[in-house]
């Protein structure tokens, strides 16, 4: 196979010209080819067979140790102009990012196979869908790619038909070693470079490469939002679907929202939940004023620790069947396991580090060694999951009622408030800080400030981007409400002070009734919040006092915010929005008055 379409044959040949593939191999999205390369896999040992009768077309794949993560400080956007990557973004000229990814890529697929997947992000076809076609030397990342995108004949038939662009995304292990290793972005080039790592984020380049960091490049010229969000559907007893879109920081919930089972106290009132997307939204203005978003994606790349049958029954049953898992516990019998997984735990295995591990094990610091890296992953069809909303091939896509931004926050922030406005929304999602969890290297449960959990992920600078969210709302005649949820308070014990998971419903309701003006809120200086009752606690048993702790607006936290967030705003210098200085100014009267 190759193509008819001059451009990508071109840029093919380049590619193999650059990196020295022993072979050239086009993806045809095929179960012929999903087998020949499982095969191929199982003989290398790269991907391990799991047991077909417990886990049917189920896979195991282990990572290089160094390489588990995002790793954003070698992610870069490469414009001509330094300014318009951002203090937000690691910048190189576009010449020194070619120059060093292409020394690193150079003969670096020698003895392997050079992979092409053309893929659309969106369904094929769709006038609001982007084609890419990705250049990989790793088969785990085609089989990767088969789940989360649509991919193969069809995306390079329509693409020949239409001689349309493409998204020129060229991947490459080369030798997973941190220190050669580069994730680049070209948004002026449609083009992203990708090398030494294997890993989620860094080398599934439509996800975040594509469908956020040029996706919200593109956003910005054309008029739409690229989010880091998962979009749900919540079905009322009378039928009416309320759609919502959340903007969480990585690891902090957005797949377990997106479909919730609702708790036993709430579904005897009918609720039903229909999980669109859960971790990438794209929003359009339509005709009737309102936000329109679709999930570009195909599949769930959904972190393991902490799955399991009570906090995610639908997840537990999507992941039986079609999954690669990957750096979760490799059990004895051949199945699957991960701390905070269905018990029992298991009393032996192989960790993801391919080492004998026991439970109980403990290292030389006295800390537990664990079966599964925290970052460890699934990748599964989103059409296994049984809450699957029906619109996911709709162009269109569903109305969006409310956007919710929300953080891990210990202190601070309460468990749920609402913006005065869409400019104050704005500002809220600008001033969202959250603990920095395993998602990406660094020092975990350090505060973080991430706008809109798009910090890693816009592709220009953030200070336009503001601007872009202001703009947006001017332009729609019913915009969506604006909320601020915080799941992950803790008391004195460090104990969390909201269930969480399905409970989460509880806020949700909350939300969708003030959209459909049935309830009235309360003012404080950050937002307004729930009148006492207007949050439905049947069948918990949560005190009052409770309560007030997880809604406790505590004002000298909030002035040392205020802090935070004035040394965080003066680094985009005058390209931050001056009304979001206005918002802080009128918060900061608020707190003080
Ligand atoms: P990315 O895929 O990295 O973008 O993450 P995500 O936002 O989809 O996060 P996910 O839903 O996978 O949750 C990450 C971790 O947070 C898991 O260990 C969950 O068990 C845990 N978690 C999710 N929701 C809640 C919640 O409501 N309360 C608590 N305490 N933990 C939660
Ligand atoms: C995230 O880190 O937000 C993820 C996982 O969704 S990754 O695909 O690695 O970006
Ligand atoms: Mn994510």
């Amino acid at each position: 196979m190759s193509t008819k379409h001059k451009e990508l044959a071109h840029w093919v040949k380049e590619c193999a010209e650059l990196c020295k593939p022993d072979k050239v191999v086009w993806c045809d999205g095929s179960d012929e080819e999903k087998n020949r390369l499982e095969k191929d896999t199982f003989r290398t040992g790269e991907l391990i067979k799991l047991d077909q009768k417990k886990l049917p077309g189920c896979v195991y794949n282990r990572t290089a140790i160094n390489d588990v993560a995002r790793t954003e400080h070698l992610t870069y956007v490469c414009t001509r102009d330094k300014n318009n990557a951002g203090p937000n973004n690691n910048w190189l000229s576009p010449k020194d990012g070619y120059q060093k990814a292409a020394d690193i890529f150079r003969n670096s697929m020698h003895d392997r196979i050079m992979y092409i997947i053309p893929f659309s992000m969106g369904p094929v076809g769709s006038p609001f869908s982007k084609i890419g076609v990705q250049i990989t030397d790793s088969a785990y990342v085609v089989l990767n790619m088969r789940i989360m995108t649509r991919m193969g004949k069809a995306v390079l038939d329509l693409l020949e038909k239409t001689n349309g662009d493409f998204t020129r995304c060229l991947h490459g292990k080369a030798d997973l070693d941190v220190n050669r290793r580069l994730i680049l972005h070209f948004p002026e080039d449609n083009t992203i470079w990708s090398v030494g790592s294997g890993y989620g984020g860094n080398a599934l380049l439509g996800k975040k490469c594509l469908s956020l960091r040029l996706g919200s490049y593109l956003g910005q010229r054309e008029g739409w939002l690229a989010e880091h969000m998962l979009i749900m559907g919540i079905e009322d007893p009378q039928g009416y679907i309320g759609y919502i879109a959340a903007a969480f920081p990585s690891a902090c919930g957005k797949t377990n929202l997106a479909m919730l089972l609702p708790p036993e106290g709430l579904k005897r009132k009918g609720y039903r939940i229909w999980t669109v997307g859960d971790d990438i939204a794209w929003m359009r203005i339509d005709t009737d004023g309102r936000l329109w978003a679709v999930n570009p994606e195909n599949g769930l790349f959904g972190v393991a620790p902490g799955t399991n049958s009570r906090t995610n029954p639908n997840i537990m049953a999507a992941i039986k069947k079609n999954t690669i898992y990957t750096n979760v516990l490799l059990k004895k019998d051949k199945t699957v396991w991960w701390e905070g997984g269905d018990p029992p735990v298991p009393a032996n295995g192989i960790d993801w580090q391919g080492r004998a591990w026991t439970s109980g094990q403990i290292d030389e610091n006295g800390e537990p060694i664990l079966g599964a890296h925290p970052n460890s992953r699934f990748t599964v069809p989103i059409q296994n999951v049984p809450s699957i909303t029906n619109r996911l091939e709709h162009h269109h896509g569903v109305p969006i009622a409310a956007i919710i931004f929300g953080g891990r926050r210990a202190r601070l922030a309460p468990l749920v408030y609402e913006a005065f406005n869409w400019q104050h929304g704005v500002f809220v999602g600008a001033t969202m800080a959250s603990e920095r969890t395993a998602a990406q290297v660094g020092k975990i449960g350090e505060v973080r400030r991430d706008p809109m959990a798009m910090l890693p992920f816009c592709g220009y600078n953030m200070g336009k981007y503001f601007a872009h969210w202001l703009v947006m709302g001017k332009k729609m005649s019913a915009a969506p409400r604006i909320f601020n949820v915080n799941w992950f308070r803790k008391d004195e014990k460090g104990q969390f002070l909201w269930p969480g998971f399905g409970d989460n419903l509880r806020v949700l309701e909350w939300i969708i009734s003030r959209c459909k003006n049935e309830v009235d809120a309360l003012k404080t200086s950050i937002g307004n919040v729930p009148h006492e009752n207007d949050i439905d606690l049947t069948g918990l048993r949560l005190t009052r006092e409770h309560m007030h702790k997880l809604f406790a607006i505590h004002k000298k936290d909030w002035q040392q915010e205020l802090e935070g967030i004035d040394a965080f705003f003066k680094t985009f210098g005058n390209t931050m929005p001056k009304e979001m200085w206005h918002e802080y100014r009128t918060l900061q009267k608020r707190l003080t008055a």
